[in-house]
């Protein structure tokens, strides 16, 4: 164990910089340039910040885009909203947004990992008296230092070596305030997270809210980073640098030189990393994404199961405006739907097969007759944007009792009429799909939707009958639904990887955060 710290500051000279708080470090700065990277590729998709959940045309106090959003529905979609940034900037870049999030989830399990390897040796090993104020007087000598920095004038040594009330309660702000403020408002993000505890986004005003908390998180920590810099390279740098890269208690003038190669080694290595990942993901979307979603499934294990927004919210919490993704079909994309449209769904029945005893059609009526659910929840697209409306239908699982799947039937598949809007692959739009393992498909609050708001569902949002999965993100709803067919394994249809934004946009199947 290591002596006591005295008055001074000499303690800290005695504490010295061991390996294993540079290797936390670095690692912690590679770690940070990944998620501030791949969070840039999320918020590009929705370039817009808000504090209030319905994301109302003209209610962003931050945007990122000159696009104005017109109120009419469908005039302009969350599509039309996306943007594209170079993979010198985000990770990775060109608008692969389901990689950015799959790089976004993978880093925030290893860099929480990271940080509490490096919480739990501060506190073993008595490195946390650097750090951690132990008494007010703290406050008064930071303002000290702020009036010596106020002025342009660098502190001296001993005032200042090697950390003085303005850096301790910095970095104390950083690591124990900020850091946990960053991963609390990230889980209020995940619909999984708000979906079965949705007193907990309101903790942050809201998920709006806790999504520009999240941004203006990330803000502060790029300019935490940069005043450290800042600070490291501009006040009494020599000694900073040997003790920091060379783990010296002692300033040895022999060594400065050393030190500022590591330095310049260390930066140029990281930042390279950051780059190479962007290239490295783009040059096999289809490995990254299998990849880099198979590595977080232990985290993701962790989440809820199920969730509980029917009893927390109330007709006065939905939204006047409400997002849409993809337009209806057209003539080219499905003249069965239009033909449907034409006689307003009379003949519509939906179709319920696959792997069953005996196949099934029902029209929405005689649904209606098998049993009815309204839900208030609050729709999350992984793009970012929300809104909160009352959904009715029949509880998906009351419809698959209805026919005996067979031996083997283990995922749920659901068809659209629909395409998506474009793919995010550039190929030809495909006809709309997705699949639930068995257990979302049995969830409480997934349910085939008939109506919104008290009324007929509007063709914009999936008429005659649309999917809600409230434990997952948007692009599990499949809207204009034509079937539902139990299948054996998602591996079997499609490209392969659970639905149309996995298999051409490289999301994750569990689309749970
Ligand atoms: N047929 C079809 N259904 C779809 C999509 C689509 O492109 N085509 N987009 C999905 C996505 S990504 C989202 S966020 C929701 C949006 O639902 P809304 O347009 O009703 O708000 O629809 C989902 N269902
Ligand atoms: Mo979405």
């Amino acid at each position: 164990m290591l002596g006591v710290v005295n008055d001074a500051g000499q303690g800290a000279v005695v504490l010295g910089f061991p390996w294993w708080l540079q290797v936390t470090h670095f690692v912690n700065f590679l770690f940070l340039g990944l998620l501030i990277r791949s969070g840039w590729e999320v918020l590009a998709s929705h370039p817009r910040l808000y504090w209030r959940n319905d994301c109302g045309p003209g209610t962003e106090w931050l945007k990122f885009t000159r696009d104005e959003v017109p109120s009419e529905i469908g005039a302009f979609t969350a599509r039309d909203d996306q943007r594209s940034l170079h993979p010198m900037v985000s990770l990775p870049g060109r608008g692969k947004i389901g990689i950015g999030r799959a790089w976004h989830g993978l880093v925030t399990g290893l860099w929480i990992l990271n940080g509490l390897v490096y919480v739990v040796l501060l506190f073993a090993t008595g490195q946390w008296r650097r750090i951690v104020p132990t008494s007010w007087d703290v406050f008064g000598q930071a303002w000290e230092s702020a009036k010596i920095y106020a002025t342009f004038a660098v502190p001296s040594l001993e005032h200042f070596n090697p950390y003085d009330g303005l850096q301790k309660l910095g970095y104390f702000a950083v690591i124990f305030i900020l850091a946990p403020l960053m991963i609390a408002t990230g889980a209020a993000m995940s619909p999984a997270i708000a979906g079965r505890f949705p007193w907990y986004p309101r903790l942050f005003g809201g998920r709006q809210a806790a999504r520009s908390i999240h941004f203006l998180g990330m803000a502060a920590f790029l300019g935490f980073t940069l005043m450290h810099v800042t600070l490291v390279l501009l006040v009494h740098p020599e000694h900073n640098l040997v003790h920091m890269m060379m783990g010296e208690t002692e300033f040895r003038r022999a060594l400065v030189a050393q030190a500022i190669i590591r330095v310049i080694l260390g930066v140029t290595v990281v930042v390279m990393l950051w780059i190479l990942a962007s290239y490295w993901s783009l040059a096999d979307l289809r490995r990254s994404q299998r990849l880099l979603y198979r590595l977080q499934r232990p985290f993701k294990r962790l989440l809820p199961r199920a969730t509980r927004q029917r009893t927390a919210y109330t007709e006065a919490d939905i939204s006047p405006f409400h997002w849409v993704n993809t337009r209806p079909p057209d003539a080219n994309q499905s003249p069965d739907w239009l033909a449907l449209r034409e006689r307003g769904f009379a003949d519509y029945r939906l179709e319920v097969g696959g792997l069953v005893a005996a196949p099934a059609t029902f029209s929405v009526e005689e649904l209606k007759a098998l049993a009815e659910q309204d839900q208030i929840t609050l729709h999350t697209c992984m793009q970012g944007w929300t809104g909160i409306a009352k959904w009715s239908g029949i509880p998906l699982r009351a419809l698959l009792a209805q026919v005996e799947p067979l031996a083997g039937a283990e995922f749920v598949m659901i068809e659209s009429f629909g395409t998506a809007q474009h793919m995010a692959d550039g190929r030809p739009v495909e006809p709309y799909y997705t699949v639930l393992p068995k257990a979302v498909a049995m969830e409480d609050e997934t349910i085939l939707a008939w109506g919104m708001n008290g009324a007929p569902l509007p063709e914009m949002y999936g008429a005659p009958l649309r999917l809600r999965v409230e434990s997952m993100h948007g692009y599990k709803m499949v809207k204009w639904v034509r079937s539902v067919s139990w299948i054996r394994d998602y591996a079997d249809v499609g490209d392969g990887m659970g639905g149309t934004r996995e298999d051409s946009g490289y999301q994750d199947i569990d689309a749970r955060i």
